[in-house]
């Protein structure tokens, strides 16, 4: 008997029992169930002398179904069904046709045997998920691969290539002769002495010792706040301690420890946030996509450069438009500079550099891009300026070929208009390092034709980025948030708190570095060249960034001039803290009639984090971006939000959303004008509150 996600069937006195459950064959409970009941149906037909397990499907297995995490019915609990599989009484064959992930793996090393197409990887991810492996990963891996090699594995979550598992196989082979050799390795092993992985015994020994401190030591710096990855080790280490039976015990109660935390919540929000981005509901699903076969970049800098590799990367070729020869020989110079660098690191052969280097081509001439079927302009953020761009592609540019602007803050409607097809204009915002970060915010305009947002949804996975679909306003979804923390960041300053402070209480709230860091990084210069062009939408706050106007106006303009917020000294990046700010901030803080006060930690990050999430409120409620998850994707992918807090959203949705409107509207009342102009709750926030709903339960 068979159900529809476990079908099995006895062949030449073997049961063959295949996991079928589209798409990843997540052990959900009636894969449980299945399994269970074939091993059950196995054990009971005397004609059956062993058992294979294998998939109909590409993939071995994902792992436990994380969908059921949240609130699904466990029972079976998976290790009950591994405990099944690994007391049998008839030998047990685990046969890998595709990856084994997580649970997936876990029910592989309950088998007796394993076998896998050699160029297979498997993994023990649950890490990723805030959690541990809980179906005996942590005690059985150590059993049977070396020691450091299981701990690597678990505490970093990373596939490993099987060929590097020794151990592990009984054999590596070609697709088409493992289920014969499962088949074969079952009928031989018959009635012979069962070698079950729970017997396995493992010993402490001091250099062992040392090995699990040195990891803890390593990752509590690497996986900073983050909870899972110390109990990983601390649940291998229980392997060699206690006995196989204990151990499991233990891995159970380290599991359900990390599975209670808001990070294992947060954590697998993200798992799925970062799925859902790849769909848009509001296209029909059979809308073609576009074929982009050559790619076309204005502008040679920094920035186009970064964004041409991405696509010579992936063996498309691309052509940089420079108006001046020199700059092009200097943006090209660039570019191989950053390829000969990762070839420097070992990531890359010269060949592969020299490949690189040949899918690149520059002019300086339009007329060259008459063949391209996407150009992405990454020229001076101003609207003149990429109005003169997208004129002169509209007249060389062939019908069909896709115009992008790499704007992070303009109207691509304006750009659009400004064309005879503005359906083929839409907004691909890069982050910086264009050839590094993951996150692509697609801007569709309101003129984007369906079919141009589709391409470039699938683009962006041809490229390895994380495309995420957002509307047209001021800084789309990343920057529109980002301009209200640095804004309340700057005003703390102002309050008297100093920017060394406020950078280090939000490194410690799990940003890679706080909002003055990231500021001279990027350069002051150009949140002070969009400044100037909303002059209306902040004349009425005369405190408004004022500081880093001053900074900007006296040539402090960030990393790059060895003087922002902070001081550099030549060649470094280290920022040294510079007491003359405060007294700026104090002059200017007189001058503006702002109370200098003792600010807590507390208020500090609230006021940087609670207007950046109400302002996503807004977003969503303009439905600038489809869905709230996306904006977590968003902020994790393009600043570094961390990944433990799922997201500006989530992390939102965890604290509960009536304490931030509660918040907002003390911030409201408590600072006068400055309050009620900058901290009134989002009616959606306000909203979804006294509903006690969540950002994640709206639908837009
Ligand atoms: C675990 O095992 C705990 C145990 O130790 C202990 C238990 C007691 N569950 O990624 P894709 C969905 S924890 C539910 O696009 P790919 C996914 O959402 C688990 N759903 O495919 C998507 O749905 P949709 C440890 C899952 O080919 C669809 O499948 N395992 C699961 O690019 C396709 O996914 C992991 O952490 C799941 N486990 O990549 C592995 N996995 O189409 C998690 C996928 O509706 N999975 N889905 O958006 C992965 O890393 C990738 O899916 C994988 C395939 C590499 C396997």
């Amino acid at each position: 008997m068979s159900n529809n996600v476990i079908k099995h069937t006895v062949q030449d006195g073997v049961c063959i029992i295949s996991l079928a459950s589209k798409p990843v064959n997540a052990l959900s409970k009636a894969v449980r169930v299945g399994v269970i009941e074939a091993m059950n149906a196995a054990l009971n037909d005397d004609s059956v002398v062993g058992i294979v397990i294998c998939s109909e499907l590409a993939l071995f297995s994902a792992g436990a179904d994380i969908s059921e995490f949240s609130g699904g019915d466990l029972s079976p609990m998976l290790p009950e069904v591994l405990a099944v599989v690994e007391g049998s009484t008839k030998p047990v064959v685990a046969a890998l046709n595709g990856g084994a992930f997580g649970g997936g793996l876990e029910l592989a090393l309950a088998c007796h045997y394993r076998v896998s197409v050699a160029k297979n990887k498997v993994g023990l991810p649950e890490v990723h998920l805030g959690i541990l492996p809980g179906a005996g990963g942590t005690q059985r891996l150590p059993r049977l691969v070396a020691p450091e090699l299981a701990l690597q594995m678990i505490v970093t979550g990373a596939p490993t290539k099987v060929e590097l598992l020794q151990g592990l196989f009984t054999s590596l082979v070609s697709p088409e002769a493992l289920l014969s050799t499962a088949v074969n390795l079952a009928k031989d092993a018959a009635g012979k002495n069962i070698p079950a992985t729970c017997n396995v015994a493992l010993e402490m020994t001091p250099q062992l010792e040392e090995m699990f401190s040195q990891t803890s030591a390593q990752t509590a710096k690497q996986a900073r706040g983050f909870f899972a990855p110390l109990k990983c080790v601390e649940a291998v280490k229980a392997a060699f301690t206690i006995p196989f039976d204990e151990g499991l015990k233990e891995e159970g109660r380290l599991f359900m420890q990390c599975m209670k935390t808001p990070q294992a919540r947060a954590q697998q929000h993200f798992f799925f946030a970062e799925r859902a981005a790849a769909s848009v509901p509001s296209i029909p699903k059979d809308t073609p996509v576009r074929d982009i076969k050559k790619v076309g970049i204005i502008g040679g800098g920094t920035m186009g450069g970064g964004i041409a590799m991405n696509f010579a990367n992936v063996g498309l070729p691309v052509v940089i438009l420079e108006l001046e020869q020199a700059a092009l020989d200097k943006g090209l110079a660039l570019i191989r500079k950053n390829y000969e660098n990762s070839a420097k690191k070992g990531k890359l052969t010269q060949e592969q550099v020299e490949q690189r280097m040949s899918l690149l081509t520059g002019t300086t001439s339009y007329d060259d891009l008459g063949d391209v079927d996407l150009v992405i302009e990454a020229v001076f953020e101003k609207m003149e300026v990429k109005k003169a761009v997208f004129e002169a592609l509209d007249k060389v540019c062939k019908p069909g070929a896709i115009l992008a602007s790499n704007t992070s803050t303009l109207d691509v409607d304006e750009i659009a208009e400004c064309t005879s097809r503005p359906q083929d204009v839409i907004g691909l915002h890069f982050f910086s390092p264009a050839n590094v970060m993951k996150l692509l915010e697609i801007v569709r305009s309101k003129h984007t034709a369906n079919d141009v947002i589709k391409t470039s949804m699938v683009l962006s996975k041809t490229i390895r980025k994380v495309g995420v679909l957002v509307g047209v306003c001021f800084g789309f979804v990343g920057n529109r948030m980002i301009e209200v923390y640095s804004r309340e960041a700057n005003r703390l300053v102002l309050e008297g708190v100093s920017p060394e402070r406020i950078d280090k209480i939000i490194y410690d709230f799990g940003l890679p570095m706080g909002p003055f860091t990231m500021g001279d990084m990027a350069g002051l210069d150009i949140g002070y060249f969009v400044r100037q062009s909303r002059i209306e939408f902040i004349a009425h706050d005369p405190s408004y960034c004022t500081i880093a106007d001053e900074l900007v106006e006296a040539g402090r303009v960030g990393l790059k001039a060895g003087k922002g917020v902070y001081l550099y000294e030549k060649g470094s990046r280290q920022p040294i803290f510079d007491p003359s700010i405060m007294d700026i901030a104090k002059r200017k803080a007189d001058e503006l009639g702002i109370e200098q006060r003792d600010i807590s930690d507390e208020e500090i990050v609230e006021r940087c984090i609670y207007p950046l999430i109400n302002e996503g409120a807004n977003i969503l409620m303009e439905g600038i971006a489809q869905r709230s998850s996306d904006i977590d994707v968003i902020y994790v992918y393009g600043y570094g939000f961390p990944v433990h807090k799922g997201g500006p959203m989530q992390y939102a949705d965890e604290i509960g959303l009536s304490k931030i409107v509660e918040r907002m509207k003390y911030y409201e009342s408590a600072f006068g004008d400055y309050g009620k102009h900058w901290f009134t709750p989002s009616p959606l926030l306000v909203e979804l509150a006294n509903k006690n709903e969540t950002f994640a339960s709206h639908k837009a």
